[in-house]
């Protein structure tokens, strides 16, 4: 049976144009409603980035299961055939070249942006901030302390900074490997034993820990069997709040 393969092709291309509007919609929605919130400067550049992948996603997934419920419904072989299976060996052309095309498009742009474009935009944050605060981070199976060399104080359980300022954690593994990450900032940095690393973030809203458990340290990184609980309580203060932390951490 000779197929008109040209008119599937067509159709699919149409169901496709038809039902991306609707899965973007709820890719928007869930974003509004199911994400969950971001409190730092990097985290919302993050938080673009995956935004954005997410809608070519929808989009990619889409394509690949339209033809394939197309094809069940459109092309099911009658329940009273009684022919043996075929082997198809030829691909149809355009669909190919299509994919081939599409899949070298999204790779492209995603490279550039959100990829060198999101990078830059880290980077750039990074490099203006003039005179940081400085947070040493220390990972060890299986807790964190938080020194700040310029206030004096050194092995604080709890991580305590100012809202609205950059601040510079110098993050260093006593051991394995961890990750710190404070999932209301919306980005982590890894902890390589050997190795001293560093990563700028701008919290940008009041949270602490009791409020949100959002905001909190949290290993990322499987480090053994205590890494579910290698955690520590994050609190975001005003400036003022954090003078006042300051001076009643040094005796
Ligand atoms: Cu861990």
């Amino acid at each position: 049976m000779k197929r008109n393969l040209w008119r599937d092709f067509v159709n699919v291309v149409i169901i496709w144009a038809i039902l991306v509007p609707i899965a973007q919609t709820f890719v928007f929605w869930s974003i509004d409603h199911l994400w969950p919130a971001v409190a730092s400067l990097q985290g919302e550049i993050t938080k673009d980035a995956l935004t954005f992948i997410y809608h070519v996603t929808v989009m990619v997934f889409v394509l690949v299961t339209v033809p394939f419920v197309y094809a069940a419904i459109v092309h099911r072989v009658p329940l009273d055939d009684k022919q043996s299976a075929q082997i198809h060996t030829h691909a149809f052309g355009p669909y190919t070249l299509a994919w081939l095309g599409l899949s070298i498009m999204i790779n492209t742009v995603v490279f550039v942006y959100p990829g060198m474009v999101g990078l830059e935009q880290l980077w750039n944050i990074a490099a203006d901030a003039k005179d940081p605060l400085v947070v040493d981070v220390t990972g060890q199976q299986w807790q964190w302390s938080f020194s700040y060399p310029k206030q004096g104080i050194m092995n604080s359980p709890v991580l305590e900074v100012p809202v609205d300022q950059p601040i510079k954690f110098i993050v260093k593994s006593d051991d394995v490997m961890h990750s710190f990450w404070v999932p209301i900032w919306g980005i982590k940095k890894a902890l390589v034993p050997g190795e001293t690393r560093s990563i700028v973030i701008t919290p940008t809203a009041l949270v602490d820990t009791s409020q949100n458990p959002l905001a909190r340290v949290q290993c990322s990184w499987d480090c053994g069997l205590g890494h579910a609980q290698m955690r520590a309580v994050v609190k975001v203060v005003t400036d003022k709040d954090f003078k006042a932390w300051v001076a009643s951490q040094s005796f």
